[in-house]
């Protein structure tokens, strides 16, 4: 009997693999499908994509906390997790039950589809995917099971011997397909007669154990692994190959871009004290903070590219990509902020921006009187609401085509993306851009706005300790203590710093272009002495406002509070 269990047992395992490798192959086809059709649509981005949309905020908000801009890996990981475990439940299904392991393979197809299809920007065909990769799925869970578990083999004795007696016969008749497919793992020729072989060698051998076979066949699983392991990495392969295909790095990299009609000066050199450790005033853009919902980076030709602002406007615009480069175009220096920041948070960026003014296409286009929101849509459906007054107030408010110096990054928007000094991300900075709606707050609202964020969101004044690090043991003596703070738009007039409750120290501040940027500050001559210390930071802006204690979490509308930092001091 314990024989019987353990080989039950293996038996288990085996149909679990049978299952994982047919999931595989699903998955392995969806890509491949969704590489001819439209990379978004391949089953699990877009089970991701619809799980992002769909999963309650605060849910989203303890992820974006506890895996910061890893959450989109680890959503990626939890779902091929579900997938994995339902694959081997329906291959463990598919020996007594294969019809029910079937319709749950095509159910999940279905799943696919329906999350593939509803995208924003889903085109008639992104169904197809899902399906068509559950089809093939199926099918393979069909034939690694029969040739796993041939025919007869759950049947008894009786038939056992009958299958026995037939030889080949209730093997080779089955499923042509499964071995052909053996032809491809090389055994060719004597491959027929070695089967029979094989499995006249082995049933008695089962039956002398255990009364009733349990065991499968070795070879025919093995096979059908191998067969269905190469099907869904080669699959996969090719669907990822054919999707880069569609990749515009290529355009991207051929982009002259447009020297500004009124260029900046350049950075003041004593805007970065060059501190180690110490946060550079321009970010490089591979350093720069990515916070976005896409899970596939929306792959946007500026060939094609078109911006539309319509709505409550007196002359509708439509923009394409060489008109934009063709406007007079400004160069900025801001700072990008996410309301998702946390007191001391890494999510804010600094870089120098090149674009037209979008007052100015605004004004072209005649906003009519009673309009307070630019609902602006990216290729991917994401919107975002702007307030117009802030627009036009006659800050650098940017359709930006550049940063650092480059063209956009296909990860910071490429090719147009908005940049508005003061307001955070969400309701200002929208990537991949190709709409713009004048409209009115009281009437339509934004992606995270319907998810419980503020409709407004002017930055909040701020700062942040980079040195030293917090939680980090550092030598006794001279110690410096230098960091960041930004009030975009308004500008950093002091920062102060204090050790243990003591005294305020003021801060030395670093120039600045401009009042649209964060602010390098350093006190130099921190007496470190052996123990614990906190060490806390607050910043004055230029309206005379000073940074208070009082936390505020970064919902509803961004935090508050000053950052403190704990070190050791030896
Ligand atoms: N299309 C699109 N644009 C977007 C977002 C998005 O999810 N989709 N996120 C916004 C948010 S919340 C922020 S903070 C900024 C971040 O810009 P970055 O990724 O270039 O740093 O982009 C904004 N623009
Ligand atoms: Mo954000």
């Amino acid at each position: 009997m314990k024989d019987f269990n353990a080989r039950s047992r293996a038996d288990a395992w085996a149909a679990a693999l049978a299952g994982l490798v047919a999931g595989a192959v699903a998955l392995g086809v969806g890509q491949l499908a969704a590489g001819l059709i439209d990379p978004g649509a391949a089953p699990v981005i877009a089970v991701g994509d619809a799980t992002v949309d769909r999963t309650p905020q605060a849910l989203k908000d303890w992820a974006i906390r506890t895996f910061g801009t890893n959450d989109k890996v680890v959503l990626i990981g939890g779902i091929v997790v579900v997938l994995a475990l339902v694959a081997a439940g329906l291959g463990l299904l598919a020996r007594r039950r294969p019809g029910l392991a079937t319709a749950g393979l095509l159910v999940f197809g279905l799943v696919g589809a329906v999350a593939a299809s509803t995208r924003p920007d889903a085109g008639s065909l992104d169904a197809v995917p899902s399906v068509l990769g559950a089809a093939v799925g199926a099918w393979a869970l069909r034939l690694i099971v029969r040739r796993a578990w041939p025919p007869g083999h759950y049947a008894g004795l009786d038939q056992d011997a009958a299958v026995r007696d037939s030889g080949e016969g209730a093997h080779g008749g089955e499923d042509a397909g499964a071995h052909g497919g053996e032809d491809a793992t090389g055994d060719g020729g004597h491959r027929v007669a070695g089967h029979g072989d094989v499995d006249r060698a082995r049933y008695p051998a089962v039956m002398r154990a255990g009364g009733r076979p349990h065991e499968f066949d070795r070879r025919g699983l093995l096979t059908g692994v191998v067969a269905g392991v190469a099907v869904a990495g080669v699959a996969g392969l090719a669907g990822r190959g054919l999707a880069g295909r569609l990749e515009v790095g290529a355009e991207r990299a051929k982009i002259a871009l447009p020297r500004p009609a009124k260029p900046l000066g350049p950075i003041p050199v004593g805007a970065d004290l060059r501190l180690k450790d110490l946060s550079p005033f321009i970010t490089p853009n591979r350093d720069f903070y990515r916070i976005d919902t896409a899970l596939v980076l929306p792959q946007v030709d500026p060939k094609t590219w078109k911006l539309k602002i319509h709505g409550m406007v007196d002359r509708p615009v439509e923009l394409t990509y060489d008109q934009l480069l063709r406007r007079p175009l400004r160069e900025a220096d801001v700072t990008l902020t996410c309301v998702s920041n946390d007191v001391g948070g890494p999510y804010v960026g600094n870089a120098r921006w090149l674009g037209a003014s979008l007052a100015d296409i605004l004004r072209e286009a005649g906003v009519q009187s009673g309009a307070d929101m630019l609902l602006s849509t990216s290729t991917d459906g994401w919107t975002s609401g702007t307030p117009v007054d802030v627009v036009m107030d006659g800050r650098d408010a940017l359709l930006a085509i550049a940063m650092n110096g480059e063209p956009l990054p296909l990860a910071h928007g490429f090719p147009v993306r908005q940049v508005v000094p003061g307001l955070y991300g969400y309701v200002s900075a929208t990537k991949w851009i190709t709409e713009i709606k004048v409209g009115r707050y009281d009437q339509e609202e934004a992606y995270w706005t319907e998810r419980g964020w503020a409709p407004k969101g002017p930055i909040k004044t701020e700062s942040r300790i980079d040195l030293p690090r917090g939680g980090s043991t550092i030598r006794a003596g001279r110690t410096r203590i230098a960091g960041v703070a930004w009030a975009q738009h308004k500008g950093i007039d002091a920062v102060e710093v204090r050790v243990d409750k003591g005294p305020w120290r003021q801060a030395r501040l670093a120039e600045v272009p401009g009042i649209d940027t964060w602010r390098q500050w350093v006190v130099d001559g921190w007496d470190a002495t052996p123990g614990e210390h906190t060490i806390e930071v607050r910043a004055t802006d230029a309206t005379g406002y000073t940074q208070t204690p009082d936390y505020a979490p970064v919902i509803p509308d961004g935090a508050t509070g000053w950052h403190s930092i704990l070190v050791v001091v030896k």
